[in-house]
């Protein structure tokens, strides 16, 4: 039996997919097979836009903001730990993107505010050799990683503010990464530790079949 259907029974779900079409869906994607799960007509119930809230573990993070840090570390030339005033103190940046979960469903337009992942880079010194930055998430076991191209590209950042607001705690707060050229998965929420690393790992859902590139359209050039 598909784990989403224990999860909640399948009329329950079937419940909540009806009930929840304005609102915010909290689910576990446990299998990632959210689609292949269900019959055809159920999946055409699935609303295709809004926010879903995903979870690998039974209860999200509360990270006091006051208290937070974020550990940098590995392949550096300057280790950091770094506080959330300590991160709105590096250039600030501000973008509006789409963001797309691999499972069909998009948010357009999401105003995020931030530190860009390569002035991250850039202030702790991180050693040009290195293939891979490693995003490790307070919600164990969920990590993912970028190679150090994709960490660069310049919309690829640590968001601390979503649609003019502290990032809400179930979107990751206090820090999450955005990658908006890739699938939801390698945007890792709560978001408390980052490696510099000779070459990419797998990440949570590459473990369980994903590609480690999850582009949305084609690979920039
Ligand atoms: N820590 C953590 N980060 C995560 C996930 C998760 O389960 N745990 N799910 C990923 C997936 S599959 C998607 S689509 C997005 C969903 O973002 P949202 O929960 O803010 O809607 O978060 C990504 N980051
Ligand atoms: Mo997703």
């Amino acid at each position: 039996m598909p784990a989403r259907d224990r999860l909640l029974g399948r009329g329950a779900f079937l419940g909540l997919l009806g009930a929840g079409a304005a609102g915010v869906f909290y689910g576990r994607d446990v299998t990632g097979a959210l689609s292949r799960a269900l019959p055809r007509a159920a999946t055409a119930l699935v609303p295709t836009s809004g926010w879903r809230i995903y979870t690998v573990a039974d209860s999200m993070p509360n990270l006091d903001p006051v208290t937070y840090r974020l550990r940098v570390g590995g392949m550096v030339a300057d280790p950091k730990t770094l506080s959330l005033d300590d991160l709105r103190a590096l250039p600030r940046t501000e973008q509006v993107s789409d963001f797309h979960c691999v499972t069909g469903w998009s948010v357009n337009d999401v105003h995020w505010a931030g530190v860009r992942v390569s002035d991250l880079l850039e202030h702790v010194g991180a050693d040009p050799s290195a293939g891979a930055v490693r995003f490790v998430s307070a919600e164990a076991p969920y990590e993912d990683s970028l190679t150090r191209d994709q960490a660069l590209l310049a919309d690829v950042l640590l968001a601390f503010e979503m649609d003019g607001a502290p990032l809400p705690r179930p979107h990751g707060a206090p820090v999450r990464l955005v990658i908006p050229e890739m699938y939801g998965y390698k945007n890792v929420k709560w978001v408390e530790r980052i490696e510099v690393e000779a070459k990419p790992r797998n990440g949570f859902w590459e473990d369980h079949g994903y590609d480690a590139d999850g582009w949305v359209d084609d690979a920039p050039a």
